[in-house]
């Protein structure tokens, strides 16, 4: 014979079956008010998620921290996934430069210099607005196939502050893109940086009627400028770190990047080896 507990509770004594009675009462209500707790949760969640997918500034911000981790896997990840993403890009930067019959040097640790303007590393476009690191910066070896040695954050236009006041009065100067130029050295930006300094002209454009865009009120020109590619010494926003040099954005990211042209076979057998760099528009490019 078995007994329910409510069967239980009317052989006690009446004190007892009092307290039992306000206990389950006290149980029943703290329940009630978890689950309400939980319904505000859930509301709360979907109304962050839906501004998020629907502002455009929140979604990039969202994107930009989501590509952070996927920047890392690109280097460094053994999974086959992430790697086959990594060797699209690779695969669709040597397309494209191909395309254009540049300059795409082949072998073991010949790399290669790639630019993209308004493209994570991750390979998610964006829509390059001025004054952030949306651009990307990669290395690639083709040997035989194209692969992705690495993957960084970068800007290759001019921060706010260069736009606002330029060093030249004809604008703030950023490099044509697309373009590929042969005209990069190891050596030291301003003496201190371990870095690609510029020993050749290149074209460029300046932003004459400083909007930060390139457009018919802008000049150009074919020169040495000392675009120098730098770190952005780990800055937010590319603000003062870019007078027009393609900078990559963090230190550690960039002496990683350097470390990789140091060992590159053909500055090894040359310090005077001169690279070449190539700038691609994301729109351009297909992967
Ligand atoms: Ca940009
Ligand atoms: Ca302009």
């Amino acid at each position: 014979m078995s007994f329910q507990p409510e069967e239980l509770l009317k052989y006690l004594p009446v004190e007892i079956q009092y307290q039992e009675i306000k206990a389950s009462e006290e149980a029943y209500r703290q329940l009630r008010l978890s689950q309400a707790r939980g319904r505000i949760c859930c509301f709360g969640l979907s109304l962050a998620m839906a501004i998020a997918i629907l502002h455009p500034d929140i979604n990039q911000w969202f994107e930009a921290k989501l590509q952070l981790t996927r920047i890392a896997s690109i280097s460094f990840s053994t999974t086959i996934n992430k790697s086959k993403e990594a060797d699209k890009i690779a695969a669709a930067l040597v397309n494209y430069a191909r395309s254009q019959n540049w300059e795409v040097r082949t072998g073991e640790r010949r790399y290669n210099v790639f630019y993209v303007q308004g493209m994570f590393p991750s390979g998610v476009k964006n829509n390059n607005t001025p004054n952030k690191f949306n651009d990307s910066r990669f290395l690639v070896e083709v040997n035989p196939t194209p692969k992705l040695v690495g993957a960084w954050e970068a800007s290759i236009e001019p921060g706010n502050h260069y736009t606002e006041k330029p060093m030249n009065a004809s604008g703030a100067a950023q490099i044509e893109v697309p373009g590929q130029y042969k005209a990069w050295r190891i050596g030291k930006h301003k003496g201190r940086e371990i870095a690609l300094i510029q020993v050749a002209p290149v074209n460029i454009i300046r932003d004459f009627n400083r909007n930060s865009k390139v457009d018919k009120g802008d000049k150009k020109e074919y020169s040495i400028i000392g675009a120098n590619q730098h770190s952005g010494s780990d800055q937010k926003f590319v603000d003062n770190t870019s007078a027009g040099c393609p900078v990559g954005r963090t230190i550690e990211g960039h002496q990683e990047f350097m470390s990789y042209l140091q060992k590159d076979v053909d500055f090894q057998a040359n310090d005077n080896f001169i690279f070449s760099t190539t700038f691609i528009s994301a729109k351009e490019l297909k992967f």
